[in-house]
């Protein structure tokens, strides 16, 4: 090899090859994944007021922490979520009476919003039960893995979004890809609801941002569920895995409208801890996907321990309506026992609306559900994804939570 074409090698691929590797090394190895060093840590006081004072009621609970506990995260980790809109529009643009051989009826609905002349639109897709006569609860996936896994010729069946079984089990099912409200890209995040509806928010450290979106998108589908009869709007499931859980659960703790919310697998700004040294964290999160927060929460990468709340108290924020979380043995970086200890740490709240929630203080073992007045959590054997055993333990948790409240 000539003496020039070495050192241009050199200059030009093994040294620039190296520091990649180098750097990719240091990623890998940012997160610990050892229990003996996740840290100890003081979470903030879910029930104590910014100002000091003890909650003890659930008035001072609705009217003074709660509204703080929201306004922190809006400010701090998601962004707030913008209300107004001038106009929202339903249009039925396919309907199917006879799907899934006679079983169900398909319903695809153009949700459109429009706000100073610009608009949006949400294709949701629905399959509502036939056999059933009286309205129906409802699934409803903020979907981050595409259309194909909600295919409505149901040719290409994907237990990501099991339809046959909730059909079967007497809910419905609906869904949406959240890229129609914003894509999941940190070019191109602002190119839906935030650039057209909201591009305010994008100058504001606290604004809204892909996260928040997206929750935002689940709200609209409410919005319809109100209008279908067929459908029981008291009783909507949102589901989200992964990133689409930490929307979940941001969508459930803001609109009082979702009876259980669901976060499968959520992970670090989801249900696990911040503070817990274990898995991701927030720096690594906000490194790689800065376009799901609002600017705000760069602030707290490796400095978990100045957050102003921690996300146990984004699970009490949904009492005391139902919260359920699923976690995956394998899937250690979205930190499997932070997340139960977020949704123990958040029983102070759901004790305070009476409920004997009374959890384990070890996390379930492997594949045993829990259920609870008001909340449940399984962690189920494998990887991190959302499987038909999810799906079942969903549904089991829905009939006696519905089961419960009916009596
Ligand atoms: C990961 C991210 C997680 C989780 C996951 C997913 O890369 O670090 O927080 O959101 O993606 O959504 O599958």
């Amino acid at each position: 090899m000539p003496g020039y074409f070495k050192s241009s090698f050199l200059i030009r691929i093994y040294l620039p090859t190296c520091f990649v590797l180098l750097a990719l090394l240091q990623t890998i190895h940012a997160q610990n994944y050892d229990e003996a060093k996740a840290g100890t840590f003081t979470l903030p006081e879910l029930l104590v007021t910014q100002d000091g004072r003890k909650v003890t009621t659930i008035e001072q609970w609705e009217q003074i922490r709660r509204p703080e506990i929201l306004k922190l995260f809006e400010d701090n980790v998601y962004g707030q979520v913008p209300k107004d809109f001038d106009n929202i529009s339903f249009e039925i643009t396919n309907e199917d009476k006879k799907a899934m051989d006679g079983k169900a009826t398909l319903k695809q609905v153009a949700i459109t919003v429009f706000r100073n002349q610009k608009s949006v639109t949400i294709n949701l897709i629905i399959f509502i039960p036939n056999r059933v006569k009286h309205p129906v609860p409802v699934f409803l996936v903020l979907n981050h893995r595409g259309i194909k896994t909600m295919d409505i010729t149901r040719q290409n069946k994907d237990d990501f979004w099991p339809s046959e079984e909730v059909i079967e089990a007497g809910y419905a099912i609906a869904g949406f890809d959240v890229k129609d409200i914003a894509p999941d890209d940190k070019e191109k995040f602002s190119e839906g609801v935030l650039g057209r509806l909201y591009p305010e928010q994008r100058a504001m450290d606290n604004g809204m941002r892909a996260l928040g979106a997206w929750s935002w998108g689940a709200s609209r589908c409410i919005d319809y569920f109100e209008t279908n009869r067929a459908i029981d709007a008291w009783k909507v499931i949102t589901v989200g895995h992964s990133r689409g859980g930490k929307a979940s659960l941001w969508c459930g703790a803001q609109d009082q409208r979702v009876a259980i919310t669901i976060s499968n697998e959520s992970g670090n700004s989801g249900a696990a801890l911040s503070r817990r040294n274990y898995g991701e964290t927030v720096a690594l999160i906000v490194k790689n996907f800065p376009y799901w927060f609002c600017r705000n929460y760069r602030k707290y990468a490796g400095n978990e321990d100045k957050l102003p709340i921690d996300q146990h108290e984004l699970l009490a924020l949904i009492a005391p309506r139902a919260v359920y979380v699923a976690a995956a043995g394998s899937d250690l970086w979205a930190d499997p026992k932070g997340q139960y200890l977020a949704l123990q740490e958040s029983q102070p709240v759901y004790r305070l609306y009476g409920f004997k929630t009374g959890l384990p203080k070890e996390m379930p073992v492997v594949d045993k559900q829990v259920i609870r007045p008001c909340m449940g959590f399984h962690i189920r054997e494998g990887k991190h994804d959302m499987t038909l055993l999810d799906w079942q333990q969903f549904i089991r948790f829905a009939d006696s939570y519905f089961k419960r409240k009916q009596r």
